[in-house]
């Protein structure tokens, strides 16, 4: 499985100097062939000891310049004549060594300061990692071919080349990268997903310069709905249109649960289709959980979640930092999915185990931030993963004085009825 290339040398580099500290390491002979070692000098070496290698017929691979030695091919015969001449320190074999595999580690949710921010990592500890929940990704397509993300990908449709290949060809690898954020494997290397266990669907309805038809986007969600998707990421914003208005709507009532990014806009409005009722809009924040300078500022934000400089996986194996409510949106999926394989609850109250109760639960567990309650730059606020999964639905249990402040303005899109019935049982 391909690495990032920046970590294998780091590793290789650290584990060759390993093997250069024992002096005493010996070179099996068991045949006349030419070997790989590594000579080391009692000193600097100069034209005088490349004269030595060359009379023990020895080949220069490498002149060190941080070390005292050279990498050089060498007859096996020459080894025990060479270390018998007393400028040499050692002669070691050039053994073959491969990257390390670390377990999953504090490394790996490193480079995902997003997922380990909101607490998935402690999600993860406690075994719930997103399986079985199917996630249309509604985007430019994926890299399914991204050794973080094959092994959790399981289809989907191109409705820019009406074909069953939705490859992401665009030029920053948009839907690859929201998939990383979504569900890049735990497997202690490069990146890891907030759901790294959840079934990926690419729904490609953006083409390479990552624009797409209205008509795509609504058959993408149409898609999600008709081949049973629990969660669609839609990390696309445009303008409203009642097309895609009664689309979300009709997808949402059928169980889908929708997660959009915001939208870029700097301070202005929701875009669409995040702003609509059937949607969770989320903006965009900082390490330090402050507003990221692109997000909307808008009552109809819903959550925040991390946005800034995400690292996330793109085309060829690699790796990118992204910021945008596109790389948001996809940290409150990711949430979702953990709640979903968590198992579900009527959270609401309403009857019905379903989307509606999910997104009740995102809501209520959100760390509060900025102005009391509810407000128009966090929304109910911070998406909290581990929170999420601690509300077990017991209304006693839950600070309902504090989630009733986040109702406060009155701008929430959630079911303020039901949760009354729930606050009054
Ligand atoms: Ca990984
Ligand atoms: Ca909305
Ligand atoms: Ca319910
Ligand atoms: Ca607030």
């Amino acid at each position: 499985m391909k690495k990032p290339e920046s970590r294998i040398s780091v590793v290789l580099f650290f584990l060759l100097f390993c093997l250069l500290l024992p002096a005493e390491a010996i070179v099996a002979a068991p045949s006349t062939a030419e070997r790989k070692v590594i000579i080391g000098f009692n000193k600097k070496p100069g034209s005088a000891e490349r004269n030595l290698l060359r009379g023990h017929k020895g080949r220069m691979r490498h002149a060190f310049r941080i070390i005292h030695a050279f990498a050089a091919n060498l007859p096996e015969k020459e080894i025990s004549r060479l270390r018998a001449d007393p400028r040499i320190k050692y002669v070691v074999e050039d053994a073959v060594v491969s990257a390390v595999e670390p377990e999953p580690s504090e490394a790996e949710y490193g480079s995902s300061w997003g997922v380990q921010h909101i607490g998935c990592d402690r999600v993860h500890d406690q075994g719930i990692t997103g399986q079985g929940v199917k996630i249309a990704v509604i985007d430019t397509g994926i890299d399914y071919t991204h050794p973080q993300l094959s092994a959790n990908y399981r289809g989907g449709y191109d409705f820019v080349f009406t074909d069953n290949d939705p490859y992401d060809d665009s030029w920053n690898s948009h839907g690859t990268h929201v998939a990383g954020i979504i569900a890049a494997t735990a497997d202690g290397t490069g990146v890891v997903g907030g759901a790294p266990d959840a079934s990926l669907y690419a729904v490609k309805v953006l083409d390479g310069a990552g624009s797409g038809y209205l008509s795509w986007v609504v058959a993408g969600i149409e898609w999600a709905v008709d081949n049973g998707m629990d969660i669609a990421n839609i990390s696309i914003a445009g303008p409203n249109s009642p097309v895609l208005q009664d689309a979300c709507a009709a997808a949402y009532n059928a169980g889908l649960l929708l997660v959009a990014a915001g939208g870029n806009t700097r301070a202005g409005d929701v875009l669409y289709p995040a702003a609509y009722d059937s949607v969770i809009a989320v903006s965009a924040s900082y390490q330090s959980d402050l507003p990221a300078w692109f997000s909307p500022m808008d009552a109809e934000v819903e959550l925040m979640a991390p946005g800034v400089e995400i690292l996330s996986t793109t085309a060829d194996g690699e790796y990118a930092l992204l910021s945008g409510t596109s790389q948001a949106a996809p940290h409150v999926t990711a949430v979702a999915a953990l709640l979903m394989s968590a198992g579900q609850f009527d959270a609401n109250q309403d009857g019905l185990v379903n989307n509606r109760d999910i997104r009740l639960r995102l809501q209520r567990t959100a760390v509060d931030l900025g102005d009391e309650g509810r407000d128009e730059v966090y929304g109910f606020g911070l998406v909290d993963a581990a929170a999420a999964i601690a509300d077990d639905g017991d209304v006693d249990g839950l600070d309902l004085l504090s989630f009733a402040r986040k109702l406060e303005d009155g701008t929430n899109s959630i079911d303020v009825a039901n949760f009354a019935a729930s606050f009054g049982r």
